[in-house]
């Protein structure tokens, strides 16, 4: 990947109307609608007949399967709402740029998950001995760093066997939506959402930790092309502010009335419960706790908010979130040739009138 420093180019433009964010005033919904949820495709949408369309299991098991999509469907059923993030959400707040989807800070969406549990499909094709990873392959084909590929990305096998992973083939009570992986996906909750592979073909179970493109190129945390890099895995802390008030149509600038109003938001974590969420109305200078809300599941996102009593000017308000495990949000953002996990706190520019 390129770094730059000049504006966005048509290229990234293309990428940026293709795959769009969730607006941010729809953090107001617990579950985020279908419509608003973000969208990151690789190469294109495939076409899929649900009728023909098999899940194959194979690799290193006892037994190979083809499920049909009945067959998925006659399994255990398990809803979850769970937080999905790009792991490029941020890049494009990065100097220089990195050259990729340009995503500023909306590349989040908290939907309920239908599905089957993974695990239970493993069980049943029996998972050899010296197994390590579970590979997942989408039906999408394309080209990305001059080396064709279908999409597809592993995991180790403890964390294929986590209770919470699914074989998802709803998405708020409806057949997954074409762009979101019909007719079936992979749901890893705390993962980054390049885990989550959509449109699943097949499942294969290694002996040998997987180094495709996605895995051993792509979504590793380095500075330069020479360093190997750590692997992107799950997400780290991050909260994201309802805007507050009206918008400028241009800048996105947000105008308020002054007095008492309730700052809200929603914040998560893939590392642990977000245990805190803090509140900055001067640039990062001063912080104050925010109310947390319950989450609706042990991976969705959680409410929270905060009563602020707006004096005319302008001001630049901040919230950070922290995890059980102590992780919380940076100010600034660490750089990487990717451009991933850049979970710096939001920054939104008011004027109060
Ligand atoms: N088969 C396939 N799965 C995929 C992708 C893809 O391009 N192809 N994109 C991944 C990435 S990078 C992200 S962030 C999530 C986005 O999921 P969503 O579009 O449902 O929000 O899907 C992941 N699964
Ligand atoms: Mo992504």
């Amino acid at each position: 990947m390129e770094a730059v420093e000049s504006a966005v180019s048509r290229e990234e433009l293309q990428l940026a109307a293709r795959n769009h964010g969730m607006p941010l005033e729809a953090l107001r919904y617990p579950i985020t609608p279908a419509g608003l949820h973000y969208l990151l495709i690789h190469y294109d949408i495939p076409v899929v007949d649900s009728v023909t369309w098999r899940l194959e299991v194979g690799g290193n098991v006892r037994t190979p399967l083809a499920l049909s999509l009945d067959d998925v469907r006659a399994r255990p059923r398990v809803s979850l709402a769970v937080t999905l993030e790009c792991a490029g959400n941020g890049r494009a707040l990065l100097e220089p740029r990195p050259i990729s989807q340009p995503w500023l800070v909306e590349a989040v969406g908290n939907a309920e998950w239908t599905g089957t549990p993974l695990r239970g499909v493993l069980e049943g094709a029996g998972v050899g001995d010296r197994s390590v990873e579970v590979l997942f392959t989408g039906l999408d084909r394309g080209v990305e760093g001059d080396v064709e590929q279908d999409f597809e990305r592993s995991l180790p096998l403890d964390e294929a066997m986590r209770e919470e992973v699914l074989l998802a083939y709803e998405m708020n009570g409806q057949p997954l939506p074409p762009q979101h992986g019909f007719p079936l996906r992979l749901i890893v909750p705390g993962w980054y959402g390049m885990t989550h592979v959509k449109w699943l073909k097949r499942i294969t179970v290694l002996t040998q930790p997987f180094d495709g493109y996605q895995q051993a190129r792509s979504y590793r945390l380095r500075r330069d092309e020479e360093e190997p890099g750590e692997p992107v895995t799950r997400m780290p802390p991050r909260s994201l502010m309802v805007p507050p008030g009206i918008p400028d149509f241009l800048t996105r600038k947000r105008f308020l009335e002054s007095g008492p109003c309730v700052l809200s938001g929603r914040a998560w974590s893939g590392g642990g419960e977000v245990v805190r969420v803090e509140v900055s109305p001067d640039g990062g200078r001063t912080w104050s706790d925010a109310g947390l809300e319950q989450p609706l599941s042990p991976f969705g996102w959680r409410g929270w908010n905060f009563e602020w009593d707006a004096q005319p000017g302008e001001h630049e308000l901040s919230s950070r979130a922290t995890d059980a495990t102590g992780a919380s949000q940076p100010l600034e953002p660490a750089w990487n040739l990717g451009g991933y996990a850049n979970n710096a706190a939001q920054r939104i520019s008011v004027v109060v009138r």
